[in-house]
């Protein structure tokens, strides 16, 4: 495992010191948004860990080894190499770009694979993935949603993609025994909007209990992790009216276009990119520098 796991020094120093560690994920970076916005945010973000006092850890991999946090150089690469030619990550093909030496972004599922391998026990990201519109017929669910019941790290996220059948996401995760826990309101967040028009399943506004729950999953013998789904700021929240009517006309597109299997969500993000004139980026960055603040408070609460 030491020669396949690559730690950042602080990282490294932050975990042999008991000290609070939020993992941060990858392909937001690259398949997520458009560079340089990218890069910024990819900064910001761990800007924004640090400030709240913990580290951070962005994952990918590069060449065939697993970084955990990544100087600003790789960073820069990473961001400003097009998405085309990084691979996206799951758990079918973690082991396989390893193999392969090559680079790769790591998804929601393969960056809590690789936080949960080096010892790192909470990660923020913007939104899951989840089950697409029309599952019954494509069969496209995410492997977050399964990685979810399977990886102990507990997943600080804006909700699922608007993007998603939010119904039928939540009674998979449901299905597979994953505790869907929101932070400061009753509702699931929709990503871009506060409200979703659903309630989530459990609620906790203070770290100190999604800590516990985490202690107490594992001590009484439950694998998987938590999802901790955590609304976009008021200020910079894009009501659900607004969205509904943006999401169908992307989701046409993509159906007309036949976008399939991992294309669907980068091709989604960019084309409600340009319907709204940017405003959903703007969403996304407010919304994943929010998720960072919660999963640093819970990382404190953990270490
Ligand atoms: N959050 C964002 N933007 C993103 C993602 C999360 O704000 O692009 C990425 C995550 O890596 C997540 C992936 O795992 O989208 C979901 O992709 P898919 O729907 O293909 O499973």
């Amino acid at each position: 495992m030491k020669d396949l796991l690559v730690f950042a020094p602080e990282v490294a120093n932050a975990l042999s010191q008991g000290k609070p560690v939020v993992a941060l994920e990858s392909t937001i970076i690259t398949h997520g948004m458009p560079y340089p916005q990218n890069l910024e945010v990819a900064r910001q973000v761990e800007a924004t860990v640090r400030e709240a006092g913990a580290t951070p850890a962005t994952i990918a991999i590069i060449a065939g080894k697993i970084h955990i946090g990544l100087d600003d150089a790789t960073l820069e690469t990473l961001a400003s190499t097009p998405g085309s030619e990084v691979m996206k990550l799951s758990r079918a093909d973690l082991a396989a770009c390893l193999a392969l030496g090559r680079t790769g972004a790591t998804t929601v599922a393969a960056t809590m694979i690789c936080a949960n391998l080096a010892g790192i026990g909470v990660f923020a990201t913007g939104g899951i993935g989840g089950v697409h519109r029309g599952a019954e017929l494509s069969f496209d669910i995410s492997a977050d949603l399964h990685e979810l019941a399977r990886t102990p790290v507990t997943v600080v996220a804006a909700g699922a993609k608007a993007i998603l059948d939010l119904p039928k996401t939540l009674e998979v995760l449901e299905t597979l025994g994953v505790p869907v826990i929101a932070v400061g309101q009753d509702q699931l967040p929709a990503f871009w909007s506060r409200e979703s028009g659903l309630a989530a399943p459990l609620r906790m506004d203070d770290p100190a209990q999604i800590a516990a729950a985490a202690r107490l999953r594992k001590q009484i013998g439950l694998e998987g992790g938590q999802l901790v789904v955590n609304p976009i700021p008021e200020a910079a929240e894009i009501p659900r009216s607004v969205m509904i009517p943006v999401v169908e006309q992307a989701l046409a597109e993509a159906a007309a276009q036949g976008i399939a299997a991992k294309s669907v969500t980068p091709f989604l993000l960019q084309r409600i990119f340009e319907l709204t004139e940017g405003r959903s980026l703007d969403a996304n960055i407010a919304l994943v520098l929010n998720n960072a603040r919660v999963a640093a408070r819970i990382a404190a609460a953990m270490a």
